[in-house]
């Protein structure tokens, strides 16, 4: 996969890049990240890219411009370019999954208050994500290229991106390591008793219990599998469950 950046700030990217899992993925070449300095596409001496709001109000709007020379560079009949803005699509799991199918894709950051709204149709999606005001897309795309390499085929190990927390539909289960018993607080003891069809049904058990009562919004929408019906029915009997 390709991902380019448009940006002003090319150099809030470096650590990101270079560190972890993402580092090694980028290392490894499962994906190339380039930059688009959106500076480099203005043409006038002071190399202004951006300007006051027609109608007054606050702050410095980013010009069509320079922001539509920049991507129209790097357009190609394979790219999918996404805005990062607050009027966007709020991001997700789903969306990271399609996303990460993508050969090319370009993600267009603004900053100040934003960019001309006449750019927003020039892309083919805009995307938020979340519901609170960053100074710009730069952190936003972070988000979202984290979330993409990492399910890149070779990227992390196979399997272990099914089990995760919105996967399913479902958060993840409580996850634990040594010591087995931390200055009296304990390890669950079915984790240690080493009955692997036991700990499977606790921990689907446990995920239903902490999606229920943390993101009451995710348990009320998720459709149960045929497995986890038979365990919803189990926890009701016992009465883990009303
Ligand atoms: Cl994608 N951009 C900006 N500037 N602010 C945001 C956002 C994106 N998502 C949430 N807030």
């Amino acid at each position: 996969m390709r991902i380019t950046v448009l940006t002003l700030f090319p150099e809030m990217y470096h650590d990101f890049l270079h560190t972890s899992i993402i580092g090694r993925a980028v290392e490894r070449g499962l994906v190339t990240v380039d930059f688009v300095q959106i500076r480099d596409f203005a043409h006038d001496n002071y190399r202004h890219v951006d300007d006051r709001p027609f109608g007054g109000g606050r702050g410095q709007v980013m010009k069509c411009q320079p922001v539509l020379d920049a991507l129209n560079s790097v357009e190609t009949e394979n790219s999918y370019s996404l805005m990062m803005s607050p009027l966007g699509t709020v991001y997700n799991q789903a969306k990271a999954h399609e996303l990460s199918e993508k050969d090319h894709l370009i993600l267009l950051c603004g900053h100040y208050e934003g960019l001309d709204a006449r750019i927003n149709k020039h892309v083919d999606e805009l995307v938020s994500i979340g519901d609170y005001v960053l100074t710009g897309g730069e952190m936003a795309s972070m988000v979202i290229m984290d979330s993409v390499i990492r399910l890149l085929k070779g990227s992390i190990t196979e399997g272990s991106a099914e089990e995760e927390s919105y996967e399913n539909g479902l958060l993840e289960y409580p996850q634990y390591t040594q010591p087995a018993d931390y200055e009296g607080d304990k390890v669950p003891d079915i984790l240690l008793s080493g009955n692997h069809a036991r700990i499977r049904e606790w921990r689907l058990e446990q995920s239903i219990l902490t999606t229920k009562e943390r993101r009451p919004d995710l348990y009320e929408k998720h459709n149960f599998t045929e497995e986890e019906k038979k365990v919803l029915k189990k926890m009701k009997k016992e009465g883990l469950l009303d």
